[in-house]
This record gives structure tokens, C-alpha cells and sequence, in this order.
């Protein structure tokens, strides 16, 4: 008793996985009820304790052997998904059958799950696959079977049935038939009338259903999510006049942005597809634009494609470094710099923010933040989509020095890669310079958790998700806008619709 324990034990341990599914008849239940309850069938197969049984006190025996038709007499397996190897069971007949016997066999057949079926067993076509002749001269020593599970339903993830079928022609004899073992995972559900389990199909094996698989046939990837949404991007709008309020027009860059992240079955990050569309540059600085992943080293991506940063920047640009995997180095957290200076991207100049110039084509940037690549994870290890929420988007421009401004040591109006501009309580990067901040009309307060805000709460940013339409050229957002400081002092309790096309909301003509 003690080691047959410890035998169950060592078979717990090595899991399910090393334990190959298989469904079993021996008859030792000796009640046909039981079994036709367990979703078995028989037809003129009835259960015998009698002489010439084959193991165990019970085995299945046929009624006699007089047609050749696999639909007279049978043993029918419940449904199950078939495994892989080899069907076993052991037979014998009960006489040789007088010298007018001249055939005796059994079929072995599947049966498919048709779920149109008008019968409520649901059961389709029926594919013999194998016959089991009985040796000549017929005699009466058991038989052990091993046929195998045919290639075209092994391992299917839908259901079949397996039909042994007795078949003789000529005289008559019973057969008998024993310990059926068949390679696969049962299922049958006993209370809904024996039809198949729900199936769950999972073509590409990643362990979700394709139902529910975005890429079905590719097990590195399961799920999209978007930010704010599929068909919907929000708008972030900045001032890039910081640490002072400036004209307070936030439409000194304008970008459109969407986010798309890929998991795979583990729910960790395969990759993000960032697009970006910059719609207006009421400025004639030369900021740059990206974002940072708080709390996500660096180390944990891949690569970083579809951004620009101009390898030959002119004299008042910024040079960007950046690291192998194309994020910028010497940052803590994992930093994306989308473009380095709108003036490569569009052209010098302001766009976009007068209604008496033309309209700029937009131009959009598709950036790809690759996290696991065929499913090798970066140096880092993985990332889940719980750590990698939009929230984790820090969203900043990087502006240029203001006339007699002594940080960073950047001459007056040159790209200043210290100086940072985020939304409102957005802690800033690794490469910023806080010597800015509480100077002019910033009131940022690390200690406190307070950044980028002046003494009222007025951000430099904003980030609306669903799109906005920033004020034209030197239109203070204020004024355009005529609940937005109410807003901001709020904390964003008051007027949270400010930016809405409601009456009363804006002043039309400051609007681009
Ligand atoms: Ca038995
Ligand atoms: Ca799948
Ligand atoms: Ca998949
Ligand atoms: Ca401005």
C-alpha cells in the first residue's frame, strides 16, 4: 500500500504533460448502463463474465459474426481529440466456426463531429481506416491489437469517434474484445446527451483559442490594444516658451498620436506601433519630440525604427546620442526621440497655425518599438502590457534656449537637449536640466511631485484624447478657450469638457 503511494505521487509530479491521455474500456464496471453513460456505445456487443473471457473478470462479447457490414456489431468510443501512437485492445474469438467460416475481422473506423448535424448525436462520416483479418485456421487464443491513430485525425484539436466493428461471413462465432486503449483526451460531455466539449480551436498552439487570437497563425503574437483607440488619436499640444508662460498659444508642436501594442499569450510586449502625425509648428525654435517609458530600462528593447533624428544637424541643433538599439543613451528609462527637430521634418518655419497661409500636408511617423522579436525578448527580459500602460507615455518636446538663459550652456535660440518641456506633473528625463525649474513662471516642485506647472496649476502641455484644435498663432489658449484656466486651476475637476465644441466653450476666430 505504502509504495503504491509513491508511485502515485512520482506520476503526480511529473504533470500531465508526461502522462499521454488515453481513453480505456476493460468492462471490469460489468454494467453497460455505467459505460453508455460514459458516452460509450455498443450495438450487439453485450458484457460477459462468462468462460472465455479475456481479463479481468468482464469483457465485451459480440453477438454472432454474420455480415460483413461494420454497422451490425460495434463497440463505439466516446468522443475524444485523438492523440498520437497506437490503439491497443486485446480480442479472441470464441470457436472456429465450423468449416464454412470463411471471414472473420474487425474495422476500425472514425467518426467525424459534424455540429449541423440534424441528429442530436452529432456525429458525420464515418472513414474505415483499418481491418483486423483473424489468422487462419481460425482458433481461439487471444489476439493483441496495436493499430495505429491514422495521420489524417491524430493530434486534431476536433473531436472524433473510434468504431471497432466485428464482421464475419460463413458459419458463426462470437468475438470477444478487451483492455481498448485509446490514445487521445476524452471529450464527451455525459449530461448534454454525450456531444463534444465546446472546442477551442488554437491553430498556431500559442494557448489562445483563435476566437479570441488577433494572430492566429502566429504564436509570437495574441492581442492588439490601442491608445486612446483603433480608429481615434489624441492630440498633444505644447508651449514650448518654457519656464516662461510666453505667448501661451500651444501650438507650438501639434502632433496626432495613436498607440498599438502587441502581446503575445503571456500578455508581455512583443512590439508598439507609435504613429505619430505632426499637424502644426507655431514656432520658430527648433524643438525636438518624443517620450520616455517611466520605469522601463532601456534594456528592455529590441529596437527602435521609424523615427528621425538628422545624423548631420545643423549648427542650432541638438546632436542626439543614441544607443544601439536607437533609443537615446544615458537614460535611465527607456527614451524614444521621435524626431529631433521639426525643422527636418517639415521644413523651417511655422505651419499650419495661420488661417492666411496654405495648409502643410501633415507628415506622419510610424515608430516601432520592437520588445521580443520572434520571440526572443531583449537583454532586459520582458515586459507585461501591466507595466507598459499609456500612462507609462511621457510625451516631451525639447525646446531651445531663450534669449539670455545661462543653463545647459546652449547659446541663446540653439536646440537645448537639457532643456525639456512635458505635460503637467510629468517627471522629466535623465538628461534634463532641473536647474530650470521655479524660474520665470514654472513652479515645478520635484519634492512635491509638482512639474511643469506654474504657481495656478497652467500646464506647457496638454494631451487630449480626443483630438483638439489648438489656437492659431499667438492666440493665448486662454483666450481660445474660454474655461481652459478654470481647468487647469481646477486641477482638471472644472470644465473637464473645456476643449469641447459646446456654446461657450471657445472664441471661433482664435481657433486654426
Ligand atoms: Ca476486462
Ligand atoms: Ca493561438
Ligand atoms: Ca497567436
Ligand atoms: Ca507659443
Amino acid at each position: 500500500m505504502k509504495k503504491l503511494l509513491i508511485i502515485s505521487a512520482f506520476i503526480a509530479l511529473l504533470g500531465s504533460s508526461a502522462i499521454k491521455a488515453q481513453v480505456t474500456l476493460n468492462f471490469e464496471s460489468g454494467n453497460i448502463g455505467i459505460e453508455q453513460g460514459n458516452c460509450w456505445g455498443f450495438k450487439n456487443v453485450t458484457f460477459t463474465n462468462l468462460e472465455f473471457r479475456i481479463s479481468g473478470f468482464w469483457s465485451g462479447r459480440s453477438n454472432q459474426l454474420t455480415t460483413y457490414l461494420i454497422t451490425d456489431r460495434y463497440i463505439k468510443s466516446p468522443w475524444l481529440t485523438p492523440g498520437s501512437g497506437n490503439l491497443t485492445l486485446k480480442t479472441r474469438l470464441e470457436n472456429d466456426g465450423g468449416s464454412s467460416a470463411t471471414m472473420r475481422a474487425i474495422v476500425f473506423s472514425y467518426i467525424s463531429y459534424d455540429p449541423a448535424s440534424p441528429s442530436p448525436t452529432k456525429e458525420g462520416s464515418t472513414t474505415s481506416y483499418y481491418t483486423y483479418n483473424f489468422p487462419t485456421p481460425f482458433n481461439i487464443w487471444v489476439q493483441d491489437l496495436s493499430v495505429p491513430i491514422p495521420e489524417a485525425i491524430a493530434n486534431s484539436q476536433y473531436p472524433y469517434k473510434i468504431l471497432i466493428s466485428f464482421i464475419g461471413t460463413g458459419g458463426s462465432t462470437r468475438a470477444f474484445a478487451d483492455d481498448i486503449v485509446i490514445p487521445g483526451t476524452y471529450f464527451s460531455d455525459p449530461a448534454n446527451n454525450c456531444t463534444p466539449l465546446p472546442i477551442i480551436i488554437d491553430a498556431d498552439g500559442d494557448g489562445v483559442a483563435d476566437e479570441e487570437d488577433e494572430y492566429d497563425s502566429d504564436p509570437n503574437r495574441a492581442y492588439n490594444s490601442y491608445f486612446p483607440s483603433v480608429n481615434q488619436s489624441g492630440t498633444l499640444a505644447f508651449e514650448d516658451l518654457w519656464p516662461a508662460k510666453g505667448d501661451f498659444d500651444f501650438n507650438d508642436v501639434v502632433v496626432n498620436y495613436r498607440l498599438q501594442t502587441v502581446t503575445n499569450a503571456d500578455n508581455n510586449a512583443v512590439e508598439v506601433f507609435a504613429r505619430f502625425i505632426l499637424r502644426a509648428s507655431g514656432a520658430s525654435r527648433h524643438n525636438g519630440f518624443g517620450f520616455q517609458l517611466d520605469g522601463i530600462a532601456p534594456d528592455k528593447i529590441i529596437s527602435v525604427s521609424g523615427n528621425y533624428i538628422n545624423p548631420a544637424p545643423g549648427e542650432n541643433h541638438h546632436t542626439y546620442n543614441m544607443a544601439a538599439n536607437g533609443l537615446e543613451s544615458g537614460q535611465t528609462f527607456a527614451t524614444c526621440i521621435v524626431f529631433g527637430c521639426y525643422f527636418d521634418v517639415m521644413g523651417a518655419g511655422a505651419f499650419n497655425t495661420s488661417h492666411l497661409e496654405s495648409f502643410t500636408p501633415y507628415d506622419t511617423m510610424n515608430v516601432h518599438l520592437v520588445f521580443i522579436n520572434n520571440g526572443s525578448p531583449a537583454p532586459g527580459g520582458t515586459v507585461s502590457n501591466t507595466q507598459l500602460t499609456s500612462g507609462v507615455f511621457n510625451f516631451f518636446i525639447v525646446g531651445t534656449s531663450l534669449t539670455g538663459e545661462i543653463f545647459g550652456n546652449v547659446q541663446p535660440t540653439y536646440q537645448n537637449r537639457e532643456k525639456e518641456i512635458h505635460l503637467a506633473n510629468r517627471m522629466p528625463t535623465s538628461l534634463a536640466n532641473s536647474s530650470y525649474f521655479g524660474t520665470k513662471d514654472d513652479d515645478s516642485q520635484p519634492a512635491n511631485g509638482k512639474y511643469y506647472k506654474t504657481e495656478n496649476n497652467l500646464p506647457w502641455g496638454i494631451n487630449i484624447l480626443e483630438g483638439f484644435d489648438y489656437p492659431i498663432e499667438k492666440a493665448p489658449i486662454n483666450e481660445a478657450y474660454l474655461h481652459f484656466t478654470e481647468w487647469a486651476a481646477s486641477g482638471g475637476t472644472s470644465y473637464q469638457n473645456w476643449f469641447s465644441d459646446i456654446p461657450g466653450n471657445r472664441n471661433p476666430a482664435l481657433i486654426y
